[in-house]
């Protein structure tokens, strides 16, 4: 196993990657370092100026995600803000904004950086689907509650880690950061 330090306070976030990266051979661990967030509209910019600082920081390869759900009828909102509305509005505040809104379409996105010497890689994965009418089904994190993904009549805290670390824009970033390291482990050996 190849370990590599995941900068990040949420747990979700490392056991949904390590779901995907055990078949590469990679475990991430959670490194106590503060995840510096730039303020942007853009995750891509977040996940890269945080891995950057980390990197500068630990002065080995590093991992980050930035992530968020995207609802089209709010023009993208709660979007890089995902965090902050999760911990103020909460779920109940969301379905609030989004009473009689029959446009219900919505996709989470992942943003994964990797910083090591040769500069920043970046793994983006999404996963498309519809915001519920209630709140249902208590596994996972964060707006898996309300959260439909295409394909499925049930929401990801119904559904479970089996589909969500399957679908989820998570697992597809994850899985992309697991193809580059299969092909370039050699760029990080150096500094692992
Ligand atoms: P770190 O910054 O410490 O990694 P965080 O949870 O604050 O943890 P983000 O800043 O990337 O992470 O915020 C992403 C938010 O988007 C997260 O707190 C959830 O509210 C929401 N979110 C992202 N992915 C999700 C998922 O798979 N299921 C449910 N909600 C998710």
């Amino acid at each position: 196993m190849v370990k590599l330090p995941f900068i990040t306070r949420n747990p979700n976030k490392v056991m949904e990657a390590n779901a995907v990266l055990s078949r590469y051979g990679i475990e991430l661990v959670p490194a106590d370092l503060k995840k510096v967030e730039l303020q942007s509209n853009r995750l891509e910019k977040i996940a890269a100026f945080a891995a950057k600082l980390a990197y500068r920081k630990l002065r080995k390869p590093v991992v980050v995600e930035d992530s968020g759900l995207f609802i089209d009828a709010l023009s993208g909102f709660p979007g890089p803000y995902s965090s902050y509305v999760y911990k103020t509005i909460g779920l109940h505040g969301v379905l609030k904004l989004m009473e009689g809104v029959e446009n219900r379409s919505a996709r989470f996105k992942a943003v994964v950086a990797l910083a090591y010497r040769g500069g920043v890689e970046i793994f983006t994965g999404v996963v498309h689907g519809r915001i519920a009418h209630e709140a249902r089904g208590s596994a996972g994190f964060g707006f898996d509650p309300i959260f439909i993904p295409q394909g499925f009549s049930r929401t990801f805290a119904e559904l479970g880690p089996g589909v969500k670390n399957k679908v989820s824009h998570r697992a597809k970033a994850f899985e992309k950061l697991g193809q580059w390291l299969q092909h370039n482990i050699d760029k990080l050996i150096p500094e692992l």
